[in-house]
């Protein structure tokens, strides 16, 4: 078996990819070790930053996502009880997010591939790479095993990790060649989803007595909330008094505020870690999405940085087969890595504002302190995490 592009991975990095291969006409399969009922139902990321917004409106997919999805034209920082709002329309010039599940997105993006007969194959096992080397010179293949058991052979013009961060593909790789740059969190999530109406118009970002909450939404009955945990910590560790009890306190504004509360149908913990892998490209084989770096999630960056990955390497990939260019795919690696880098910059910034070190000393304390009070009161301060939040550019010209 044959194809141009083989690609690693039906999460958001790998589809969308495929789906602007398809249409430039450049043949893709994408390879998939869960079924496609697991990557419709896998709870993630919420906050669609103004590009990717706009990337899936141009791809056609944005009919369910402007009907469905919230928009957002600002969010709430609450410290100590006091709230500031961060106008993201009136700081950016009209940009804003659009609050809608990474996995409504996946589900429209399944649906547009599989309606023009797009190549996915879901249940692989066994996927391994070869001829992978440093150079154009040799042909990669992918072998895998399909979902009925039988042993596959696909040869391919280039192969793309779109596998995430338990993916294969970086192993194909010679470890001597890959840098990896990674810094861990002393604290981890525990994300819940329950049945209520909404708390809240914006999201809520809070930093309490003795840690972080983050007020979300998903529709007019489904809310997501977070809350900073211990990093060992599981859902058993989280009774849904104790969520309760802990949101309450970290949520509490001196005029009485609280969460709406329901039943709590979904838990889970989410580790905290920040992570790059370079370089992105090696020869035939690219790295994109979180199979090349990972955003602790407080700048909800994670999702739309995979899409701009593949936003990038689908100009790449066309300007190579339209004119036999390179040049796209050389600098593919460097134009995405800073972006990424902006990206790791404002997470590890949200995080380290939002977030209670346990290890903190006296001096990192009023640190953050200083740096809240000055968020609170500068329009510059604001002004930055406004164009963050709502996405730079992916590509040149940055500024
Ligand atoms: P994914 O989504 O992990 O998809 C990788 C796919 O590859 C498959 N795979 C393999 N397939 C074949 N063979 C193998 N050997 C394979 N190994 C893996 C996997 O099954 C999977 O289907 O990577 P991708 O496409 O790079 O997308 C990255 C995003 O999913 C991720 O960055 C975000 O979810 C991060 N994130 C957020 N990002 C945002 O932009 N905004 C947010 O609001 C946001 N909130 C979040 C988040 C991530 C969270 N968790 C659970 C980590 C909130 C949470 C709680
Ligand atoms: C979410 O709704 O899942 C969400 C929102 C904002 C974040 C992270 C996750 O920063």
């Amino acid at each position: 078996m044959r194809t141009q592009v083989a690609i690693i991975g039906a999460g958001p990095a790998g589809l969308v990819l495929s789906q602007l291969l398809d249409g430039q006409g450049i043949e893709s399969v994408v390879l998939e070790c869960r079924s496609q009922e697991a990557i419709r139902a896998t709870i993630r990321a919420g906050v669609l930053e103004q590009g990717t917004v706009d990337l899936l409106t141009d791809m056609g997919l944005g009919k369910r996502m402007h009907n469905e999805g919230l928009r957002h034209e600002g969010t709430v920082l609450r410290v100590g009880g006091v709230d500031r709002r961060i106008d993201f329309v009136g700081l950016t010039g009209g940009r804003a997010v659009m609050v809608y599940a990474q996995h409504e997105v996946l589900k429209d993006l399944l649906d547009a591939r599989l309606a023009t007969g797009g190549d996915l194959r879901f249940n692989v096992s066994d996927v391994t790479l070869s001829g992978i080397t440093s150079d154009m010179a040799s042909r990669p293949v992918v072998r895998f095993r399909d979902a009925s058991g039988a042993a596959v052979s696909l040869r391919a013009d280039f192969v793309v990790g779109c596998d995430g961060t338990q993916g294969v593909s970086r192993s194909a790789v010679d470890p001597q060649a890959l840098q990896t740059v990674e810094r861990h969190y002393p604290f981890g999530w525990l994300g819940i989803l329950c049945k209520a109406p909404p708390s809240s118009d914006e999201l809520i970002y809070a930093l309490g007595a003795d840690g972080f909450a983050l007020v979300s939404t998903r529709s007019c009955e489904v809310q997501r909330m977070y809350l900073q945990c211990d990093p060992g910590d599981t859902p058993d560790d989280w009774s849904d008094d104790r969520i309760w009890a802990t949101l309450r306190a970290r949520l509490a504004t001196h005029d009485g505020w609280q969460p709406n509360e329901g039943p709590i149908f979904d838990k889970t913990v989410v580790g905290m870690r920040s992570r790059v892998i370079e370089p992105m490209r090696h020869g035939r084989l690219f790295l994109a999405g979180d199979a090349a770096h990972v955003v602790p999630p407080t700048g909800a960056k994670g999702l739309n940085l995979a899409i701009s990955d593949a936003r990038l390497l689908a100009r790449a990939l066309t300007r190579f087969y339209r004119d036999g260019n390179e040049d796209l795919l050389d600098t593919y690696g460097p134009t995405a890595l800073r972006r990424i880098w902006r990206a790791q910059r404002f997470s590890t910034w949200m995080t380290t504002l939002l977030h209670r070190f346990p290890d903190a000393d006296a001096y990192a304390r009023k640190l953050q302190d200083a740096d809240l009070d000055y968020l609170t009161r500068s329009r510059a301060a604001c002004t930055t995490l406004a164009e963050n939040y709502v996405g730079l550019p992916v590509a040149p010209p940055w500024d």
